[in-house]
């Protein structure tokens, strides 16, 4: 316990949570994500994540990405299918994109947005209609977070559970609040937010606060200073949501992704050193972690 009203995350709770997969298992049980991610400069964020959905043990991935850059996703992405999607002028994703994306939904257990995604108005306008019309969990990170800031309202009218993972800069951004007010009382200003949109919202930077909807709070007791380097966010969303598509409840799933994903890290700063390790070696480092501790 930390304080009377702030749990820590533990991997005893995590393990009873986890997915048990059957012997029987296959790809058409394990759950499909679909991931809205990338934009010119930033494929490597849309990457990441994809991978990091399979890392983390989701059956099939489907990145949706800008049409221009889908040559480049084909080859970076192996494991996960990718589709072109129709694009602005500055080939980020535009809102005509939204009857496939829709069409694309219907067999998936989770859509994921944000990293790299860019923060143009036509793509923001997308967001706002799959936020209030996803049938399924979501997760929004990076840029779909910069989107929603201008219009944190749209959150209420989400139909399905939601977990939110800005940094500090984009809690500011999404609350109104400056950075040093929002790192001077971290648990509160998680806590209302969460409260008041009714999501679960994943502080990140040191000592990463989960609140849920409720106004419970989690503090996560994994990670390391060697995880200030780019990538590392775009690789939690992408294991929170594959932890969504097999299933998890938002708020497990959350706590989950935050727990494992600071303690790849930590086994990294152990074992090699305690910084340049890289955010894709967090990822590929999820597997044998997840075994350690589960
Ligand atoms: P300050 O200076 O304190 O006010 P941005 P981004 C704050 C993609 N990426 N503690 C801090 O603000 C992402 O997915 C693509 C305190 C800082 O200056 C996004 O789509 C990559 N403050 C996009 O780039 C790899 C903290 O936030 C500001 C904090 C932009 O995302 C990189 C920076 O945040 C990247 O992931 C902390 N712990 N953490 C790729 N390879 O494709 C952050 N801040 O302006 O939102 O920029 O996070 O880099
Ligand atoms: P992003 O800024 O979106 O790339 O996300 C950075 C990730 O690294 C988040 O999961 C943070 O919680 C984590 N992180 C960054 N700095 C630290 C730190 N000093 N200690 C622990 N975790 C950190
Ligand atoms: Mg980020």
């Amino acid at each position: 316990e930390v304080g009377c009203r702030q749990r820590l995350i533990t991997p005893g709770a995590l393990k009873k949570r986890f997915p048990v997969r059957p012997a029987a298992a296959h790809k058409g049980h394990t759950g499909h994500l679909l991931l809205l991610a990338g934009s010119p400069g930033k494929t490597g964020a849309a990457a990441m994540a994809a991978t990091s959905a399979m890392r983390a043990g989701s059956g099939l991935v489907t990145l949706g990405i800008p049409r221009s850059l889908n040559p480049v996703l084909e080859t970076m992405v192996t494991e996960s299918m990718t589709v072109g999607l129709p694009e602005t002028a500055e080939m980020a994703l535009d809102e005509s994109a939204w009857e496939t994306v829709m069409s694309l939904i219907v067999d998936k257990r989770c859509l994921a947005v944000g990293p790299g995604l860019g923060t143009g108005r036509s793509t923001g306008r997308l967001l706002n209609r799959l936020i209030e019309a996803s049938p399924v969990p979501l997760v929004m990170d990076a840029d779909a977070l910069n989107l929603i800031a201008a219009n944190p309202s749209v959150l209420s009218k989400c139909p399905s559970p939601m977990v939110l993972t800005p940094h500090p800069g984009e809690m500011s951004r999404l609350s109104g609040h400056s950075t040093a007010e929002i790192q001077a009382d971290r648990v509160g200003h998680a806590r209302s937010f969460a409260r008041q949109h009714r999501v679960h919202l994943v502080l990140k930077g040191a000592a990463t606060v989960v609140a849920d909807p409720d106004g419970t709070v989690f503090v996560n007791p994994t990670g390391n200073p060697g995880m200030a380097a780019g990538g590392m966010g775009d690789v939690l969303t992408g294991l929170i949501a594959g932890l969504l598509t097999q299933g998890m409840e938002a708020g497990a799933a959350a706590r989950a992704g935050v727990y494992l994903h600071g303690a790849a890290a930590d086994r990294l700063a152990r074992r090699t050193a305690p910084t340049g390790y890289l955010a894709t070696e967090v990822m590929n480092a999820l597997p044998r972690t997840m075994q350690a501790l589960l």
